[in-house]
């Protein structure tokens, strides 16, 4: 996960308008596809698309091909290729030795690829539209929270993949870090934070590039959900949110009054630079907050919150993740979780 630079600004609903357009000359061409192939070698099974699909997994060869006609060609010219994914703004052409029906939970939706292969019903898993947020897929009706490729404007291309919560708050936010249950090591260095560490299905810190890219364009709600060690659920949520620069700068405000956990953010990290124990860009000039609270946050000298810090799963005077918003004593919290929605 997490392996996203910054790239072309090309606004998502252009993206759409460009995918579709390939997609159009696509279904409208396919038929030539086979035929030319046909001619060049003994005739083989038509192959059929489906259009902003991609069967993610491992392509056994990768070509580049003009057109989705030869990236057809190059499989049918090779005994061992069952599918393609065919990525029209960048010309890649990947040969599967595997098909959908083979690897029916890798046949992800991707408006940037086609796929084809010769089944008559694959035509049918076209999707026609791409969506640039989680809120997006939200309002096309797919409110289950679970794993999405999402295309926002600011990341490139071939989408980013993200965990979209479907259901807290009227849904649409893309979860960028949970804690649960400690399976996940957060102690971690600058590199790491960078990129993103963890699985979507569990714990995971959705990396400071992507969080960088998406929060460049637009205005952004934070949210933050904690559970106490009573498993009482209180929650914070933030009017802005953004993280900047190569130290990836925090900016967070508008608290919102009616939230339950308290503010743990604005005053003491806002406008901070992210710190990991590799990197100290906190204001505690004798040491560092990282190393000695055991995490990597937006520290000044040192935290109101530091919820990558050192995780627990025994409750006890000073176990947990601290979120001090209501003032002391301080107030520490078994489990984590930060999602982000752009607003409006
Ligand atoms: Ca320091």
């Amino acid at each position: 996960m997490a392996t996203f630079a910054p790239q072309l600004q090309v606004p998502c609903f252009l993206q759409c308008v460009i995918l579709a357009f390939a997609a159009v000359a696509v279904t409208t061409i396919s038929a030539i596809g086979t035929l030319s192939s046909s001619c060049s070698h003994q005739v083989k099974r038509e192959f059929l698309p489906a259009v902003s699909r991609r069967l993610q997994v491992a392509p056994y060869r990768q070509t580049l091909a003009k057109s989705h006609v030869l990236c057809v060609r190059d499989c049918h010219a090779d005994s061992g290729c069952l599918s393609v994914n065919y990525l029209p703004i960048r010309h890649i052409c990947h040969l599967n030795n595997s098909s959908r029906e083979e690897h029916p939970g890798s046949f992800g939706i991707s408006c940037d690829s086609v796929y084809f292969d010769a089944d008559a019903l694959t035509p049918s898993f076209s999707v026609w539209r791409c969506y640039c947020s989680c809120k997006e897929f939200l309002q096309a009706g797919h409110d289950a929270s679970g794993i999405y490729t999402i295309f926002p404007a600011s990341v490139r291309n071939d989408g980013l993949q993200v965990y979209c919560d479907m259901e807290t708050d009227a849904g649409g936010w893309i979860v960028i870090q949970r804690r649960q249950d400690g399976s996940v090591n957060f102690y971690r260095g600058w590199a790491d934070y960078q990129v993103g560490f963890g699985n979507f299905s569990g714990e995971f810190w959705i990396g400071n590039d992507i969080l960088r890219n998406l929060t460049a364009l637009g205005t952004w709600q934070l949210r933050v959900d904690l559970v106490d060690w009573d498993n009482v659920m209180v929650y914070a949520e933030y009017g802005e949110f953004g993280v900047s620069g190569t130290n990836y700068q925090l900016t967070v405000g508008s608290y919102n009054d009616i939230s339950t956990a308290g503010d743990a953010l604005t005053s003491k990290h806002n406008g901070m630079l992210f710190s990991t124990w590799d990197k100290d860009n906190d204001n505690y000039q004798a040491g560092s907050c990282a190393q000695d609270n055991n995490g990597a946050w937006w520290y000044n000298w040192c935290y109101g919150s530091n919820l990558s810090g050192k995780f627990y799963v025994v409750r006890g005077p000073f176990n947990g993740l601290p979120w001090n918003g209501q003032g002391e004593p301080d107030k520490y919290f078994k489990k984590a979780s930060m999602k982000i929605r752009q607003y409006p």
